[in-house]
């Protein structure tokens, strides 16, 4: 299984690569899988699959509590994990990256367990329009709770963050601002750089969801500077039920628990709890062992692949090549033209609902996403119910995105 990976930028080549991914082999609806919903999760390649049955088969044990072998070789890569996801995102200790069950934990972990402690009655939390639900609806619960108010920094009509808007916005009151790096629905790259040092001039912290910018940019969170950093696994090649959070060890250490159990406690009477070091004092039970160890292999064979920037090139011919010929058919809108973007390309079709579209693709074989992508507020602001949103990866080709636009056409055709 561990045939060498083709290096992006010298000799790409995707079928090889393809090759991989055995779900990427199958027939859907009696037609080869056109795998466009990357967005939603990406599949898996062999190297993952194995390492999360070679953990049930060979060295199934509880970590951090036995001492025997097996314990012991399965803490090792646990926390060997742990240790690659640090230079992945370029964090300065192992200590800080605690392992979640998702993108969408590790929001509720900060919400809970820092702006519990850290919001009072007044203060506000700022948001953008671009948000996926897992990143509003913790704020709104937290602002409920404390008394404090929701800003939400406006889209423009291209799906670009309106940033002067955001300058009148924050102000001393402002005590969190949590925005995505990328956007699901448009795939808008937002200046999470330029909206850290903004929101740090005005003394809050910032949390970057990073749930679809891992799989394509490279993400150094001491250069960006931010203060939490949240991402999934399964979007990145990886198992689902994993996910991190990156916070800077001071506001780590500043924050309650978030859950209470084994694990988390340095000592336990009746009277008094004392609470482990981080990252434990935020892993609370026994974790998701199996899918965290899996991870290692995905973020192994992503670095395998090369230069990010030479991944998110190829990435971009496929949206660019998308974007013009999806242009050429009559009645059809994109939705979210952004300077910046991942391979991400939404779009609406006059006279067709989205989910008879995507019902219709998938009959061919085609996997895309119809909907609102939990992002409703945005959906709104567009003026419309949900888009049909094909969502580019690595392990895509020209001949897919040819046999997507061809098909398309034909569906238009006959049903309009
Ligand atoms: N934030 C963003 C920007 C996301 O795209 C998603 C999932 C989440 C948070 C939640 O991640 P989870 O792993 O905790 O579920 N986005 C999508 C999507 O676009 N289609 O399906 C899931």
């Amino acid at each position: 299984m561990n045939q060498p990976t083709p290096h992006i930028a010298d000799k790409f080549d995707v079928h090889v690569l393809r090759g991989r991914f055995p779900v990427l082999q199958r027939q859907v609806n009696g037609k080869n899988l056109v795998y466009f919903d990357n967005a939603a999760t990406t599949q898996k390649p062999e190297v993952v699959i194995e390492a999360l049955a070679g953990y049930y088969r060979q060295y199934n044990a509880n970590i951090h509590r036995g001492l025997h072998a097996l314990a012991e070789k399965a803490t090792a890569a646990y926390e060997d994990t742990r240790r690659t996801i640090r230079q992945f995102i370029h964090a300065p200790e192992a200590d800080e990256i605690i392992f979640t069950s998702g993108t969408t934990a590790s929001i509720n972990l900060v919400a809970t367990a820092y702006g519990r402690k850290f919001l009072g009655a007044g203060d506000e939390v700022i948001i953008s329009a671009l948000e996926h639900h897992s990143n509003i609806v913790p704020w709104q619960l937290l602002c409920e709770e404390k008394n404090a108010t929701l800003k939400v920094i406006p889209v423009d009509e291209k799906g670009n963050l309106v940033l002067a808007d955001l300058a009148h916005l924050i102000g001393s009151k402002t005590k969190i601002v949590a925005v995505n790096h990328v956007s699901n629905s448009l795939g808008t790259i937002n200046p999470v750089a330029e909206i850290i040092r903004m929101a740090h001039n005005a003394g809050a912290v910032v949390l970057l969801d990073g749930a679809q910018a891992t799989a394509h940019i490279d993400v150094d969170v001491q250069a960006l500077d931010c203060d939490f950093y949240a991402f999934s696994a399964h979007k990145l090649f990886g198992p689902t039920g994993v996910g991190v959070l990156y916070g800077k060890r001071s506001l780590l250490e500043a924050m309650n628990p978030y859950q209470g159990g084994g694990e988390m406690i340095k000592e336990v009477t009746f009277e008094k709890t004392t609470y482990a070091e981080i990252p434990y004092k935020f892993e609370a039970g026994t974790p998701n062992i199996a899918d965290v160890i899996a991870f290692k292999a995905a973020i192994d064979f992503v670095e395998g692949l090369g230069d990010k920037s030479e991944l998110l090139r190829y990435e971009q011919s496929l949206l660019q090549a998308a974007t013009k010929q999806l242009k050429e058919i009559r009645g059809l809108k994109i939705i979210g033209e952004a300077d910046e973007k991942i391979g991400v390309v939404s779009f609406v079709m006059e006279g067709m609902h989205h989910f008879d579209i995507g019902m219709m693709l998938d009959a061919k074989g085609i996997a895309v996403r119809t909907g609102h992508h939990c992002t409703q507020p945005l959906m709104h602001q567009f003026g419309i119910e949900g888009t049909i949103r094909a969502s580019f990866s690595i392990y895509n080709t020209i001949e897919e995105v040819n046999f997507f636009v061809e098909s398309l056409k034909q569906i238009v055709e006959k049903w309009r």
